[in-house]
């Protein structure tokens, strides 16, 4: 089974302790970007997985290849822009709401955002079961944009299935009439639809969430499943009209970046492997609250044997944990 992602990859920089970054000192040089960390997640479930993406030809974007590869990632089409830079960003945990983190990008002109279609081969989409993006990546440029509309009609071509996560980021869509602008096109083409609570509120601000699904629906009349996360409170999954929701679980928080990244790679995982719905959605749940215990998002992407420990010891605490 092969997949393939797209989208921005960065380092990230996360400071050593909790609290206002403008008090932080001391960094921990993470790598991360929300389609490469499903991409990774799904290589560790055992996917073969390629990634596009760009990075400046710069010490950042050495590290990024680096990780990628390190990750069993095919690196083949990730292009190398001469005059512009990888992007940065930096993560603030803790501040000013507890559990909460928030991010500060510095990413305008990078290299990724300077992508075009001609830089997209079709090559790369041959054989491929699913192709994943998020709504991150058309709104970082225009161009972004055309390269995904590209993608997404190759990979159809090819006969992949498109996995699409609305991933609404307010510092780049800027406000809701914008947003919704920005993801139709792409709600419109996915066969396994990926979206949040927080993010419907956006898009639909001011409905219910039965109201939030209609408007969707007519939209994506297409979808084969439309999934709502909703952090601690689980996630719902609409199949043909019917509901299933799998509750979440409680953990401590150390960073809550990544987790919807961790949920979409195992969840997708699961639904291609054949596992039916609900199980998909307790390992999908599983793989978010293992992220949220640790900082950075790649690091603490489980494979199988991690998520059955989770799940045994949700079940039955310490009697089943083996050491
Ligand atoms: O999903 C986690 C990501 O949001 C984070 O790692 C940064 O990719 C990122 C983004 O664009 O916000």
């Amino acid at each position: 089974m092969k997949v393939l992602g797209l989208g921005e990859i960065m380092i990230q920089l996360n400071p050593l302790n909790k609290g206002p970054l403008r008090h932080a000192n001391i960094f921990e040089r993470h790598v991360a970007g929300s389609e490469a960390n499903v991409i990774i997640g799904m290589s560790r479930l055992g996917f073969s997985s390629g990634f596009l993406t760009a990075v400046g030809n710069d010490e950042f974007g050495k590290t990024v290849i680096s990780t990628l590869r390190s990750e069993g990632i095919d690196t083949k089409y990730v292009k190398v822009k001469e005059s512009y830079p990888t992007a940065v960003y930096f993560v603030q945990r803790g501040f000013p709401v507890p559990a909460k983190t928030d991010v500060f990008y510095y990413r305008k002109g990078s290299s990724f955002s300077m992508l075009t279609p001609d830089d997209i081969e079709e090559d790369c989409f041959k054989d491929i079961d699913l192709f994943h993006v998020s709504g991150i990546t058309p709104a970082l440029s225009e161009s972004c944009k055309a390269v995904t509309l590209k993608a997404i009609k190759l990979a159809r071509e090819n006969g992949a299935k498109i996995s699409f996560d609305t991933n609404v980021r307010k510092k780049l869509l800027m406000n809701t009439s914008r947003a919704l602008a920005c993801l139709e096109d792409f709600i419109k083409s996915a066969d396994y639809l990926i979206t949040g609570k927080g993010d419907l509120d956006y898009i639909f601000p001011g409905l219910d969430l039965s109201n939030q699904l209609s408007n969707l629906a007519r939209i994506a009349s297409n979808n084969e499943l439309i999934i709502v996360k909703m952090g601690k409170s689980g996630v719902s999954a609409y199949v043909k009209g019917e509901l299933i929701h799998s509750k979440g679980y409680t953990v401590e928080v150390a960073d809550e970046l990544g987790a919807g990244d961790a949920f979409d790679a195992a969840f997708l995982a699961s639904i291609i492997l054949g596992k039916n719905i609900q199980e998909a959605l307790r390992f999908g749940n599983a793989a978010g609250a293992i992220v949220v215990g640790a900082i950075g998002d790649i690091e603490p992407l489980p494979g199988w044997k991690e998520l059955e420990t989770f799940l045994s010891f949700q079940e039955f605490g310490e009697k089943k944990l083996l050491r």
